[in-house]
């Protein structure tokens, strides 16, 4: 039995299995976390923090080169894909801006498109890239240009069950804009999404539907940490009505807090990240995952983070 065991973990260790629950990993830092359902496996797209340096960066600020993906059949054992994608990697960027936030991923017709927000290396403002791949671990391969006609960070993207797709982001405010089939175009202009809070900044737009009710949830700062967020509608394009809150603020400080939700075995589930790993600079973030419920008019009931 013994020898079983000690094979069993070897197998897994030699296969970089890795067993967590929140934070969900626990080897490296990791933010703003996109979780997708892809054959019956969940992919987790985070950012990847890392320490600015003197030399790399800018102290005391967000600090990310690369991209790692995680998946797991069970949301128990998570596996790291390693480097999916990284700054030297993508031509339209300084090699030395280390700004490259968070992304998502989705697929069409077997191929899989891989959002990302960093630095213009002709401006210095943030630009939204896509990369290709043919699998949902890579490797991606990056436009050679960011998507024209978008300025901003928090790529999300949409894809409605008639097949269009559609491009939620943030700057000052939180913008969407159809893509053109080839999902690397705008097919229109941005329009800024209306009826949102006034006060504060939102950012970080995820779009999820369910029932026919088109969710835009966004994590949303009015004093020092963020909030989670939910306006509904009938349609991608809204009009959106805020309807309530997702997951309170931080108590213990950690001022962003970025999301995605996901059906899996059927079950919903909020994706989002907090410092666990890092209590004193909350720039170096750990992603977590809790259940969600609806209520039965399609509201959401708040989720109240837990730690195993
Ligand atoms: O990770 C860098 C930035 O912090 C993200 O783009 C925001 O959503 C916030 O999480």
């Amino acid at each position: 039995l013994c020898r079983y065991y000690m094979g069993t973990i070897l197998f897994l260790l030699l296969n970089n299995v890795l067993f967590a629950q929140n934070p969900l990993i626990q080897d490296q830092f990791t933010a703003d976390p996109t979780a997708r359902v892809f054959d019956d496996t969940v992919y987790i797209y985070p950012s990847h923090d890392i320490m600015c340096t003197e030399d790399k960066g800018k102290p005391g600020w967000f600090c990310m080169e690369d991209y790692h993906v995680f998946s797991s059949k069970n949301l128990t054992a998570w596996k790291d894909h390693g480097v999916i994608l990284t700054q030297k990697d993508v031509s339209w960027t300084d090699p030395q801006a280390y700004s490259m936030w968070a992304p998502d991923c989705i697929e069409k017709e077997g191929l899989y498109y891989f959002y990302f927000p960093t630095k213009s290396k002709e401006s210095g403002a943030f630009k939204i890239g896509v990369a290709v791949g043919k699998s949902p671990v890579g490797p991606f391969i990056s436009e050679k240009n960011p998507i024209e006609n978008v300025d901003g960070i928090d790529p999300n993207v949409f894809m409605d069950t008639d097949g269009q797709a559609y491009l939620y982001w943030s700057g000052k405010n939180i913008y969407l804009a159809k893509l053109k089939p080839n999902l690397k175009e705008l097919a229109s202009e941005p329009v800024v999404i209306a009826n949102l809070p006034e006060e504060g900044h939102m950012e970080g737009p995820f779009m999820f539907e369910r029932n026919g009710n088109y969710y835009l949830t966004y994590p949303h700062v009015e004093d020092k940490t963020e909030r989670l967020e939910y306006a509904m509608g009938d349609n991608p394009m809204g009009p959106f009505q805020v309807t309530g809150v997702l997951m309170d603020e931080s108590a213990t400080g950690c001022w962003t807090n970025h999301h995605s939700i996901v059906a899996f075995k059927k079950q919903w589930y909020l994706f989002y990240h907090h410092n666990d790993l890092s209590p004193d600079f909350d720039k170096n973030r750990s992603i977590r995952a809790d259940s969600l419920t609806f209520n039965p008019d399609g509201s959401i009931q708040k989720v109240v983070p837990t730690l195993r």
